[in-house]
């Protein structure tokens, strides 16, 4: 063997090592970029909540992790926000599982009338339960933070002051919320909330059901000038991944955001609450707004009201495979701790 000869076979040697050893760092170090798309506007606070996400994850991996945002529908309206993630064309997507009747069982009882009273504690007690059950429904997902709206309202074109005036009031509502609403005499249509402005603006409804930040965000309270406080259920939404995407992140990637989900959930849940006070006291600065807030009595009579809906959502989602009567206990006992 010539020294030449020699030498090539040492540097092919060399470089053959240098793949092996070099290359699965580079890997674990080489920067993560992921698209994450939401439906509603930039304003709204999913989004808000998706932006203090992208900041958070970069700062806690030390710059390895950069997230585009995409607030508004812009790469998924919400909608197609399911299918997009799951072919890649987001990597993280947020929805609100009550715009999708039927295929969330588990997570829909956070929409039962149970006399939830802020986000933060819903926020708490969803990712308590989902962590707990890890429930097939959402298998083929991630899940990187859960939360919810503040509870519902009303808010309307037409003057709202008591509980009979809810009767034949056309309101948006979607999801077991329009059961509920439809309990309470009020005929629900039902639409992301990205599409209610629109729905205003043409008259197809006279008002909505929702928690009072969307008053400011999307402005409603320039055309619904009528609020009546009612505490009605929440609208539980998720921040989720493709279990394909999450799989190929590296694993001190994976660790900061599972180790940020539950505090994230829970900030954004404390977020929205307050976010709405604002929003109340903007509108009737702005616009004028006018607020009912029916008292503690009169509000749990509307929730007896609305009691057929836990019966119904019992059945539904025991047909489905959950074990409906258990997991409503389990879900008051939190409430109920988590209020403390
Ligand atoms: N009330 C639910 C959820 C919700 C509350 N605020 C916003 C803002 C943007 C999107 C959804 C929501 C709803 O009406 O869809």
């Amino acid at each position: 063997m010539t020294a030449k000869h020699c030498m090539r076979q040492t540097m092919m040697l060399c470089a053959a090592l240098f793949c092996l050893i070099a290359l699965p760092v580079r890997a674990e170090t080489a920067p993560v970029k992921l698209r994450y798309a939401n439906f509603p506007a930039a304003a709204t606070f999913p989004c808000v909540a998706m932006e203090r996400w992208a900041k958070d994850i970069t700062a806690r991996t030390g710059g390895a992790v950069s997230i585009e945002t995409f607030p508004g529908g812009t790469l998924l309206d919400a909608k197609n926000m399911v299918r997009g993630v799951m072919q890649g064309q987001a990597d993280i997507g947020c929805i609100s599982t009550a715009y999708h009747p039927g295929a969330y069982p588990f997570f829909s009882v956070f929409e039962l009338p149970l006399g939830f009273s802020s986000a933060e504690t819903v926020s708490r007690v969803m990712w308590e339960l989902y962590t707990k059950h890890q429930p097939k429904e959402v298998s083929r997902l991630k899940i990187i933070a859960l939360f919810s709206c503040a509870p519902s309202q009303v808010m309307s074109i037409k003057p709202v002051k008591t509980p009979a005036d809810l009767k034949g009031l056309v309101l948006r509502a979607s999801g077991i919320l329009a059961d509920v609403a439809t309990t309470l005499g009020v005929s629900p249509v039902s639409m992301p909330q990205s599409d209610t402005p629109e729905a205003l603006q043409k008259g197809v409804v006279q008002g909505i059901l929702s928690s009072f930040d969307v008053l400011k965000d999307y402005n409603f309270a320039e055309s619904c000038r009528y609020g009546l406080a009612v505490d009605m259920p929440v609208y539980p939404f998720m921040v989720f991944m493709n279990v394909k995407t999450w799989d190929a992140l590296p694993a001190a990637v994976q660790k900061a955001i599972m180790d940020l989900a539950p505090e994230h959930s829970a900030w954004t849940g404390k977020y929205v609450d307050d976010h709405g006070k604002e929003a109340l006291e903007w509108s009737a600065k702005t616009h004028a707004f006018a607020l009912t807030e029916l008292d503690a009595a009169q509000k749990k009579a509307l929730r007896e009201m609305a009691r057929p809906v836990i019966d119904q959502w019992i059945a539904t989602a025991a047909a489905k495979g959950i074990e409906a009567g258990t997991l409503l206990e389990e879900v008051l006992r939190a409430k109920e701790k988590a209020e403390q």
